[in-house]
């Protein structure tokens, strides 16, 4: 539609210009026309004038001039006459003449007639002089004075008529502009955008592309295209289904699908999570929407968008509510919907305790070993219970006329969700992922309220984490709070009736072996930040103090200290989203990080030349993935990571085997990505010496190793996680 006022508005003022040219021009040629018409008739009124005057003014006989003056001023529109002797003086005069006595002087001095419209007494008059002659010449001067008011008035009708007709050409060309563009033009545009949209999501019913007249060729080309397209897909749907019988193949979006129809029989997926995929912001454009920075969005998006199904959020952005429907419903991804998120609406007071409080204040610091000491507070316990209860119950009105529905719950936000539904759905298959690490049975100890914790978690029928070692330490931590049953053959938890099954599931990203992007990626994104070094070492990260920012930063400068040849050489870019800005300690990491940055920068930087770029704000993946092309090394140094989905995002950009990635030994990727360099990070030597040699490593190396991580990562891709993790779940009925 705005297209629509575009085209009708521009064509509008093009119009009213010319138009209005026209119309100016008509004004002034009929001003001229009148103007010239007065002139002549006061000149012959005054030729005649004087043929009569100048016998009586030779006599000098004033009462004659007087009396044929008398007569001649009773004309209608004559204003004014009088005669002039030869010093300007006035001899006989009549009526109103608004002329000067340089005018009249003028006027015998030359011997030629003169005349000028001149405003007087807020009039308009056309004074008219001529001389007189007698026998030696110019004797005197006749002047005749016409009032010129008509001719403003005339001017006046004239820019009335103008305008209006202006004004009705106007109306009725925007209206036929816009009726045309949009009926005629517009409307064929989006019938064939829609048209192409259903072909393209594999419509089977939508309608051909159907175009008359000057549309006709493009809807025959078109629908050539997209017949092709049709036959492609039904092509590429059987191939799918012959390689779903033949395991050893890559795992695709195609494949799961398939797999989904087959396996589950289209059984529908609830998939449930703090954060959503897409947010919705009030901007100074108008409202826009964005993938927010995190793994969970990362992982489980391109599962919904195969699978389809329901996802459950929190509504966290401006615009969340003008954008869905009455029940807080929306089909997303925006561009081409495939699936509904469901958002669920927090209060100030709930997000603060149930979010900011329980979640990221007491179970992320006591997930992650990162000596950030766990805030556990009664008044946050109760939200998150709370919050965990609103959410359940949003569930449960989704899937009440459900049978049998499969459910997803991700994260620690939701721990107490998977018992909740279980006890009001006993048929729900419940399955909880755990994306950060499960921590030590002692370390869990500390938590005040860690059997609820536990029993909430326990009411799922599958429990997954990302290592092995998380499963370890979560059977540790059940056997010692939880009065239960391990059975380590099965891998499950049995309390009273109900069997819990605990296993790892590896996370990773929606990597199927992409085809080689052509040529070499643009140095551009590094033009822009003004970075011109020969070696670039790439950091992607949440501002989060679990990913080790402050000791990757350590490492460089240990690395610019001892190797003082890589000075004005190399450029490590922190590419860092802010993230859980309303939670104290994370504000004072932003700033300690921006401190730390500027430290090195002052201690090592010349003017041209900075080692540490730190860029703080959120970016969407297309802007991402050149950078991980352009990167010599990506340097991962977190602290303690679930898995880190940055380093296989990494791996999958490089289709041209190159760059190192160097990874940190406590993040859950360690044990998938085998031909990264594995670090300390809490050692700044360890750190730098990785970067030396992954600055020196030849070539030939950097392609074994890239080649063994991209294997890693298309071999187990998300699409594989998703059929593995589901798969577990319905072997369990
Ligand atoms: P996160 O802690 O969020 O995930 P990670 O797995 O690395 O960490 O995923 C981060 C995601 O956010 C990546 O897709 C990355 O591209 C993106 N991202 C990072 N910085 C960004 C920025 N500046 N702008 C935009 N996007 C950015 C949690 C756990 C992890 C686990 C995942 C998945 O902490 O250990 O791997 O869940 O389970």
């Amino acid at each position: 539609m705005r297209q629509v006022l575009w085209v009708a508005g521009g064509a509008l003022i093009a119009v009213s210009l010319v138009f209005g040219f026209f119309a100016v021009n008509q004004a002034s040629e009929g001003q001229i026309a009148l103007k010239s018409r007065m002139q002549s008739r006061t000149q012959v009124l005054a030729d005649s004038l004087a043929e009569s005057i100048e016998p009586s003014y030779a006599a000098r006989a004033t009462s004659t001039m007087q009396r044929i003056i008398d007569r001649f001023s009773s004309s209608e529109r004559l204003a004014g006459l009088g005669v002039f002797d030869s010093s300007g003086a006035i001899v006989a005069a009549s009526g109103t003449l608004p002329i000067s006595g340089a005018v009249i002087t003028n006027v015998m001095d030359s011997d030629e007639p003169n005349g000028e419209f001149v405003r007087h007494q807020e009039n308009t008059f056309y004074v008219h002089a001529i001389p007189l002659h007698g026998d030696v010449g110019v004797t005197g001067a006749l002047a005749v004075s016409q009032n010129a008011a008509y001719i403003d008035e005339s001017m006046r009708e004239i820019w009335k008529d103008n305008f209006i007709r202006l004004l009705s050409q106007i109306i009725l060309f925007a209206a036929v502009i816009f009726i045309l563009v949009r009926w005629v033009f517009f409307r064929a545009i989006s019938q064939f955008v829609e048209s192409l949209k259903a072909i393209r999501k594999g419509d089977s019913g939508a309608s051909a592309i159907d175009g008359h007249g000057l549309f006709k060729p493009l809807a025959g080309e078109i629908s050539k295209v997209t017949s092709s397209l049709r036959q492609a897909r039904l092509a590429a749907s059987e191939e799918a289904r012959m390689r779903l019988l033949k395991l050893d193949s890559p795992w695709t979006g195609e494949r799961l699908s398939e797999f989904m129809k087959a396996y589950l029989k289209n059984r529908p997926i609830y998939v449930i999570s703090n954060r959503e995929p897409y947010v919705h912001k009030k901007t100074k454009n108008g409202i826009e929407w964005s993938v927010p920075a995190g793994g969970v969005i990362t992982a489980l998006e391109p599962v919904m968008e195969t699978c389809g199904g329901t996802w459950i959020a929190h509504g966290s952005g401006s615009a969340d509510k003008e954008t869905a429907d009455k029940d807080g419903k929306i089909r997303v991804p925006p561009e081409e919907p495939k699936y509904t998120l469901k958002r669920v609406w927090l209060s100030e007071s709930e997000l603060k305790g149930y979010n900011n409080g329980f979640s990221n204040e007491a179970l992320w610091p006591l997930a992650h070993m990162a000596h950030t000491r766990p805030l556990f507070r009664a008044e946050d316990w109760s939200e998150y219970k709370k919050v965990n209860a609103k959410f359940a119950k949003t569930l449960l009105d989704e899937i009440r006329d459900v049978e049998r529905p499969l459910v997803l719950v991700q994260d620690y936000h939701l721990a107490l969700v998977p018992y909740i539904i279980k006890k009001s759905r006993p048929d729900a298959l419940v399955a909880l992922f755990w994306h950060i690490p499960w921590p030590s049975a002692e370390q869990f100890n500390i938590c005040p309220w860690r059997k609820e914790i536990l029993e909430g978690m326990l009411g799922a029928d599958l429990i997954g984490f990302h290592t092995q070692q998380y499963c370890n330490n979560f059977f540790d931590t059940v056997g010692n709070e939880v009065e239960s049953r391990i059975d380590f053959e099965q891998f499950s938890i049995y309390r009273a009736d109900h069997r819990t099954q605990i296993k790892p599931f590896p996370i990773s990203i929606a990597f199927s072996g992409s085809a080689r992007a052509e040529g070499a990626p643009s140095r551009k994104p590094l033009d822009a930040l003004g970075i011109k070094s020969e070696f670039l070492i790439l950091g992607v990260d949440r501002l989060d103090y679990t990913k080790g920012i402050m000791e990757r930063f350590k490492g460089i400068e240990f690395l610019l200290e001892g190797h003082p040849e890589y000075r004005e050489k190399l450029t490590m870019l922190q590419i860092a989203s802010p993230t859980r800005e309303s939670v104290e300690k994370y504000r004072q990491y932003a700033a300690e990080v921006t401190r730390e940055a500027e430290r090195i920068n002052e201690k090592f930087g010349t003017r041209e030349w900075k080692p540490i770029v730190l860029v703080k704000r959120h970016h969407s993946h297309q802007e991402i993935t050149p950078l991980y092309r352009l990167a010599n090394v990506c340097l991962i140094t977190s602290l303690h990571d679930g898995m880190n989905l940055v380093a296989k995002e990494f791996a999958a950009a490089r289709d041209d085997e190159a760059g190192v990635l160097i990874l940190s030994q406590f993040a859950g990727a360690s044990r998938d990505l085998k031909g990264a360099l594995l670090i300390n990070p809490y050692s700044a030597e360890e750190t730098s010496s990785a970067l030396h040699t992954a600055l020196q490593m030849p070539k030939t190396m950097q392609h074994r190793r890239m080649r063994s991580m991209r294997n890693a990562v298309r071999d187990y891709n998300i699409y594989r996680w998703a059929a593995e993790f589901i798969k577990a779940l319905t072997q369990l009925e």
